[in-house]
């Protein structure tokens, strides 16, 4: 009897060749150097960076869970971008299954959006995280049953990207877009869009009304709240051995929470493109 997947432990695959069950990509179809960005539009748009492979084309695979994979050449380096979706859980999945896919060491930097904490920070410009803490409702206290004690939401300490990759990043984004549009701070990364990024929702009850104030005090160069960062530095810092999947991270400046400013449509697709190709080059100048 065929099965749907073979292994119940460790990354399971499917069919010949095995492929993995969410990314959809087999051996060798990801490169060890990647861009994640969180929708396909933005995948599409660095996608066009891309040249071919030796099979004479740029490799494309949309799996059904959601996940969207290029990979081609950028500056003599193998290069892919992913389009990986919202949350913690798909930067879980996106990990643990890319490095079941790839040999050899990893680089992955993200190019996500998101608002900005700080009010001196432009609409526009891209962010860069020095590190990332992570902010999660506290479901048990939600929970009528449980002691009232504990608190609506918990923010952890500090995670760090790889410092090399990071001043790498830094250095291509101040060349492509000057140095006036690229900020550095402390990334918060949000198990929601909504609860746990404080917004207000009179339909839900989500006790937040302190949590922005909160993150500020313990964080006081909070710039960007957004839902993967935490996650890629985490199991970049985890991955065994040691040392072998290095992670940076950086977004555009979407909104302004405390001025209430939203980014243009042209400018977000600017910093995104230039933005984004910085990044490649980046990434392809690192020596893994
Ligand atoms: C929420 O709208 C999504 O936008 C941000 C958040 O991290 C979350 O994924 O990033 P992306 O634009 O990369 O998806
Ligand atoms: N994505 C987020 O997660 N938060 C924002 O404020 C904007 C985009």
């Amino acid at each position: 009897k065929k099965s749907v997947y073979e292994g119940t432990n460790a990354v399971p695959r499917s069919g010949d060749p095995g492929r993995v069950l969410h990314l959809g990509l087999t051996d060798g179809e990801l490169a060890n150097r990647v861009i994640v960005v969180g929708h396909h539009t933005r995948a599409d748009l660095l996608s066009g960076f891309l040249e071919a492979e030796d099979s004479g084309s740029v490799f494309k695979l949309a799996s059904d869970r959601g996940f969207l994979t290029y990979t081609g050449q950028f500056a003599g380096e193998r290069l892919s971008v992913v389009s990986i979706g919202m949350g913690l859980a798909m930067m879980d999945f996106f990990l643990r299954e890319a490095r079941a896919v790839v040999k050899g060491p990893m680089a992955v930097v993200r190019l996500g959006t998101c608002g900005c904490l700080q009010e001196h920070v432009k609409v526009g410009n891209v962010s860069v995280a020095d590190g990332s803490a992570l902010v999660q409702r506290n479901y048990s206290h939600f929970d009528s049953q449980s002691p009232a004690h504990a608190k609506p939401y918990t923010i952890s300490e500090l995670c760090l990207p790889d410092a090399e990759l990071t001043s790498t990043v830094i250095a291509a984004l101040r060349e492509a877009l000057g140095g006036e549009k690229v900020n550095e701070g402390t990334n918060l990364t949000a198990d929601s869009f909504y609860s746990s990024q404080g917004r207000a929702d009179s339909a839900f009850n989500d006790e937040n009304s302190q949590l922005i104030g909160e993150v500020l005090d313990r964080y006081p160069k909070a710039i960007t709240m957004e839902m993967e960062t935490f996650q890629l530095f985490h199991l970049a810092r985890s991955c065994l051995p040691k040392g072998t999947m290095r992670a940076a991270a950086c977004v555009v400046n979407v909104a302004n929470r405390p001025t209430g400013e939203v980014v243009g449509e042209e400018a977000l697709r600017l910093a995104e493109s230039e933005g984004g190709k910085a990044l490649m080059k980046a990434l392809a100048k690192l020596q893994l």
